[in-house]
């Protein structure tokens, strides 16, 4: 008999990919070292697709996918990757709570044993893993509640629980920095073997924090000097890795507009947050995807000459201007 293999592709970005991950590994026994995170950029869905191909020579493949939508330039790989599950005798299941247009919810969602997808304002994927799988629990209660905080920038009440909050979101960004995507592996699978313990979080992501804490507000404060207006409703910034959601906020506090757009200069990652404007139109025309006022996509770096002058930023910008008349 062919050996079986379970393999888990979650969200490297944030809490809620790393919290689903670990759900569906206690929920299907998965070894964490067939446990991938990735983001939506090319070389992350090259190098998921690589890995994900030397799992399926080994024999039957089964992948479990969270926090993560198929649709945009994803979609493609995730294409791949399903035909990859299929023809091994495995298959699919998806759990997500992004946007999903009609194409991605046909050609994968629809060919996936469960799919959970598309765009969901009450759960995140944490909790939409938590609730299919598991019978309540104390601990996961905890878990799945600091991740919602988390995922739906809500400022929770509970001193402790925005402590946790806070060291996940510095924490994360920072372990996104390593160089090669094995080591972010790594770093991610080391959350997962602290949430085993049933510790919602370890020392090492609380340090891991506190050493990204300066860099990160020293470069908040660098970027908010420089801000590109476009309209009345929007506004630009440029740095390398920032905590998106922090780089967002300092945008639109510092120029006063609804839309703050955050372009994260060391990987074309362009991150939107939005006070009232629904940024998930902007998002998408811009290749990208994404909730209303919390969306995303990314910048081809060659295209751009990694943002190294004045107008190459500018050149983003125009096509920001473009797409923004458009659709917000
Ligand atoms: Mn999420």
């Amino acid at each position: 008999m062919k050996t079986e293999t379970i393999a888990i592709i979650s969200h490297s970005g944030d809490i809620d990919g790393i919290a689903s991950a670990f759900l569906l590994k206690e929920a299907f026994k998965v070894q964490l070292k067939n446990i991938f995170f990735v983001n939506y950029g090319e070389e992350d869905l090259a190098y998921v697709e690589k890995e994900i191909r030397k799992l399926a020579k080994k024999g039957k493949l089964s992948i479990l996918i969270s926090d993560l939508s198929a649709d945009g330039k994803s979609m493609e790989t995730f294409s791949k990757i399903l035909e990859i599950a299929n023809g091994s005798g495995g298959n699919l299941s998806w759990f997500d709570h992004h946007p999903w247009g009609v194409d991605a919810i046909r050609k994968i969602a629809s060919r996936c044993k469960i799919a959970i997808v598309g765009e969901n304002s009450k759960f995140c994927a944490t909790e939409i893993v938590y609730r299919k799988f598991f019978k309540k629990d104390a601990f996961l209660d905890m878990l799945a509640e600091m991740v919602h905080y988390s995922d739906f920038n809500i400022r929770p009440d509970d001193e402790g629980t925005r402590k946790i909050v806070g060291y996940y979101a510095l924490g994360i960004t920072y372990y996104n920095t390593a160089s090669s995507r094995s080591v972010v592996d790594s770093k991610m699978r080391s959350i997962i073997a602290t949430l085993e313990k049933k510790r919602l979080y370890g020392k090492k992501i609380a340090d891991a924090a506190r050493t990204f804490e300066r860099v990160n507000s020293d470069r908040i404060k660098r970027m908010s000097r420089k801000l590109y207006l476009i309209g009345s409703e929007l506004a630009v910034g440029f740095s390398t890795d920032i905590q998106s959601t922090q780089a967002c906020a300092s945008i639109i506090e510092a120029s006063g507009r609804d839309v703050g757009v955050y372009i994260n200069i060391r990987n074309g990652k362009g991150h939107i947050r939005s006070i009232k404007s629904n940024t998930s139109m902007l998002a998408r025309s811009l290749g990208g995807n994404g909730h209303p006022h919390a969306s995303g996509f990314k910048l081809d770096l060659k295209e751009y000459n990694n943002f190294r002058s004045e107008s190459d930023k500018k050149r983003v910008v125009e096509l920001i201007t473009e797409k923004s008349r458009k659709v917000l």
